[in-house]
């Protein structure tokens, strides 16, 4: 944890930013896999963290912006607590922890709820994810689910986005140490990536590398040489020569904070010459988009700056034709990239999805695109020093995607639909760097990690072993 000081700021920054009413904060719960005791490995909601600290299950911090007053409530530990499950800190404890001098139980807990109603008191709280939290709002703020849905705090969702978006020197140590850790991991992937390995192997040693440090996956790796599935969580495949590999994973740091790294290898040790020029493409959109970032750019030109560069080269290499700034206006650019740039990255790995993508990413003058690929941007507006973000533009050949647009002759003037054909089975290469806008510009916080195809190459040939 922080100090206690640290989770106390920003409670009185939240509670000055909200200014009026009672703001009640929900902690995950531990969530049943298949029956009740045999539950899902624990993760706290990211903004009951950012408030308190504590990873313990079940518990709910209320704030009275009216008054000030602020209190933790969790259960009571049972004995049979303790005989299955150990020894734990009991609520005062842990509310003394992170510098709140209330604690209390549920029945606390629904009772200041009460109070608050009766009163006309507005109680602030968040969008559920967890469909218990819906349920039990519903129970304390004697509502219906579809009311409980549908009244979240918009003053409490902008003004934790607004705290959570600028990082402080202390969580930006988080991130470097997050991101060293997937340093290692990258290092490792190079030594041992090879033909006639299996993804499977490599996914363990990746998650067992990660546990060894005493940390966890920030989400479930994607490791596989289909990368042209965005999200492929199989890994089930063997590695051949000639076969991309494209890993996209993060870790969390000792408080919680989460890196998140893409990086695609070429099994053989070094790219044939198609796959070298695709790869040193997507470099190129990737450091030309970051070049262009400084505070107060919005997010979506350095998307568009990155889909720019990826439709030059494209028509370089003959996959398109046309003017590159027409193409990536009409949006025939996302037939081969059809994701957005990237994303806040903190506590979670998209940072604050659980408030609502619009409500991070977007604002009153920057709207959502409804094109698609530029649809999927999860940040448009203008990013400002402190904003850590990732920076993942990718080149794919998706079968599925590719006979659909054809079919339905998608913009035949911007697209050589018959070169394409004939690189179907290419697969795909992302690449994702992590960076922190500062007062001038931009640091990468992810240097360490090779990225142009001669490190990765000179890297791999340097520390392959030899099975
Ligand atoms: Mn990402």
């Amino acid at each position: 944890m922080f100090s206690p000081q640290t989770y106390q700021e920003r409670r009185q920054a939240l509670m000055h930013n909200v200014k009026h009413g009672l703001i009640v904060l929900r902690g995950n719960s531990a969530l049943p896999m298949n029956y009740q005791a045999n539950h899902f490995s624990f993760v706290q909601d990211a903004s009951f963290r950012y408030c308190t600290g504590l990873t313990q299950p079940d518990l709910w911090l209320i704030l009275d912006c009216d008054t000030g007053q602020e209190c933790l409530c969790g259960p009571e530990i049972q004995l049979m607590d303790t005989v299955w499950s150990g020894p734990r800190p009991c609520v005062e404890d842990l509310a003394a922890s992170c510098g709140l001098a209330l604690s209390g139980n549920y029945a606390h807990l629904q009772a200041r709820c009460s109070t608050a109603l009766k009163h006309g008191q507005r109680v602030h709280y968040l969008p559920q994810y967890q469909a218990e939290g819906q349920v039990q709002l519903a129970d304390l703020l004697d509502q219906n689910i579809q009311d409980i849905r549908h009244n979240v705090s918009l003053s409490l969702i902008s003004a934790l986005v607004a705290l959570r978006s600028i990082k402080t020197p202390e969580e930006i140590a988080e991130l470097r140490s997050a991101i060293a850790l997937s340093a290692s991991v990258y290092a490792l992937l190079m030594q041992t990536c090879r033909p006639g390995i299996e993804e499977q192997h490599l996914y363990a040693q990746v998650v067992a590398h990660i546990v060894e440090h005493g940390c966890q996956e920030a989400f479930p790796t994607i490791l596989s040489v289909r990368g042209e599935t965005l999200h492929n969580h199989a890994h089930t495949n063997t590695l051949r020569p000639g076969d991309l590999l494209l890993i996209d994973s993060g870790t969390v740091s000792p408080n919680g904070y989460a890196s998140d790294i893409t990086r695609t290898l070429p099994v053989s040790g070094t790219f044939s010459s198609l796959q070298r020029d695709i790869y040193s493409l997507v470099v190129r959109a990737q450091r030309s988009a970051i070049a262009c970032l400084r505070p107060s750019v919005p997010f979506v030109d350095a998307h568009i700056q990155a889909a720019r560069v990826l439709a030059t080269g494209l028509c370089d290499l003959g996959f398109m034709r046309g003017d590159p700034a027409e193409a990536v206006a009409v949006g025939a650019h996302a037939l081969f990239f059809p994701h957005g740039l990237g994303h806040m990255l903190g506590l979670d790995a998209h940072d604050m999805e659980a408030l609502g993508e619009d409500f991070v990413g977007y604002d009153t003058v920057f709207q959502r695109s409804t094109q698609f690929g530029l649809s999927g941007l999860r940040m448009a507006k203008p990013v400002q020093a402190g904003n850590v973000l990732t920076i993942e533009p990718g080149i794919y050949f998706i079968p599925a995607l590719i006979s659909q647009w054809q079919a339905n002759n998608m913009h035949t003037d911007f697209i050589n639909y018959d070169l394409i054909n004939s690189a179907i089975g290419f697969g795909g290469i992302r690449l994702e760097d992590d960076i922190l806008v500062t007062e001038y510009g931009v640091e990468i916080l992810s240097t360490a990690i090779p990225l142009a195809a001669n490190d990765i190459e000179q890297h791999m040939s340097d520390s392959r072993l030899e099975p």
